[in-house]
């Protein structure tokens, strides 16, 4: 009983917080703690699917402990560990460095783990924890360059300001990459997104954004960048993890499975969010992305029949690929899907691939629509 009581002394529920939250997958009821989770953390409304881009206030948010209140002005970064020399940069320098833009569909790995049965107990994302953005910045492997990098590295670990507990360890959000990915030209030290000011809640004044990893990897509020000649174990870096089981050593989460998500068609019901659709000639859209490779191919299912979708142009690198397919909707009640490939021959599974964490639910869309 003891987590009922410690949530109840943290919080001021007027009504009595009676359930309490299991350790691991569950069952049972939504439990307070997801409930706060999931208000602090917003997802981005499907329906923003319509745009390239996806303006800060739409774009999903995840930050594991409080949204740092840091001052451009007076920020400096650290470069060091195993450099030929350490640096320490402001961010006035820093935008005199050469920046680059990079178009980057960023998705967070519990995305769709709340659709998982039984239920991983964590951030209870639905389907939309996911947002494209033009990042601009400095590329890390420009720093890394004027740094020097000794021959001896292995990784590097990021570190960000933003400090708490979680699994009863006192940590700040730390995660590294092995050095070929930081040096890849696309990662990106960023402090604009979308031509504008780094928003607070996205990493302000500086983040890292690894395009083609889950949001994971592209650490906020960035302090520090270390060069290290043995794998980094913080852990954050040791709980992301595709596993079965509480002691199954699993593997490493990094890139994005392929996905792809609907605009929903028509209007929705307020509460059940059910959709209403006119009959008639409807042109079904969304968006199609993966980490791992090219989107070469979307099929958009109508009860169970699958027609392949028109593909748009890439925006390029790893950002999301725009679909339509024109359907006649009939009267009456219809299932309608999407599906993803990608040149990797990887496509979404029609059943949940379930883990113990709930990573990497990239489960087929499904949208239920009446048609009047
Ligand atoms: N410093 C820091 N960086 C972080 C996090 C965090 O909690 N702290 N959350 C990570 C996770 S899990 C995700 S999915 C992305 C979310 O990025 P966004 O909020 O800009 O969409 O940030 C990553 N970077
Ligand atoms: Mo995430």
């Amino acid at each position: 009983m003891a987590q009922i009581h410690d949530f109840q002394q943290s919080t001021q529920y007027p009504w009595p917080v009676g359930v309490p939250a299991p350790a691991g997958p569950t069952d049972g009821p939504l439990t307070p703690p997801e409930l706060q989770l999931a208000a602090r953390n917003h997802a981005m409304p499907l329906e923003a699917l319509r745009r390239d881009f996806t303006a800060p206030g739409l774009h999903y948010v995840l930050t594991h402990f409080d949204i740092p209140d840091l001052d451009a002005a007076t920020w400096h970064l650290q470069v060091g560990g195993a450099v030929e020399r350490s640096l320490e940069i402001s961010m006035a320098a820093l935008r005199k460095e050469p920046g680059i833009t990079v178009p980057v569909t960023l998705e967070c790995a519990g995305n769709g783990r709340s659709l998982l049965a039984p239920r991983p107990v964590s951030q209870p994302w639905v389907l939309e924890a996911v947002g494209t953005a033009n990042w601009t910045g400095v590329p890390l492997s420009h720093l890394l360059g004027k740094a020097g990098v000794l021959p001896q590295a292995v990784e590097v670990v990021f570190t960000g300001v933003d400090a708490g507990i979680q699994g009863g360890v006192p940590q700040k959000f730390a995660r590294s990459l092995p050095i070929h990915e930081a040096m890849r030209p696309d990662v990106v030290l960023a402090y604009a997104m979308n031509d504008g000011d780094l928003p607070p809640q996205h990493g302000h004044p500086l983040r890292l954004v690894v395009p083609g990893w889950y949001g994971m990897a592209s650490v906020k509020w960035l302090e520090s960048i270390e060069v290290v000649t043995a794998p980094f174990a913080g852990y954050q870096q040791d709980a992301y993890r595709y596993q079965d089981s509480a002691d199954d050593a699993g593997t490493p989460v990094s890139r994005i499975r392929v996905r792809s998500l609907m605009v929903p068609p028509g209007v929705p019901d307020f509460f059940t969010r059910h959709r209403v659709v006119p009959r008639g000639q409807v042109l079904l859209e969304g968006r199609a992305w993966s980490g791992q490779g090219a989107v070469t191919g979307v099929e958009v299912g109508v009860d169970g029949q699958w027609m392949p979708a028109q593909l748009e142009k890439s925006l390029g690198g790893y950002a999301w690929r725009k679909w339509t397919v024109p359907w006649t909707a009939d009267p009456g009640e219809h299932v309608l899907c999407c599906r993803a490939t990608d040149d990797t021959g990887a496509t979404q599974p029609l059943e949940q691939n379930w883990n113990y964490q709930g990573m990497g639910n990239n489960m087929v869309h499904r949208v239920s629509v009446r048609v009047d």
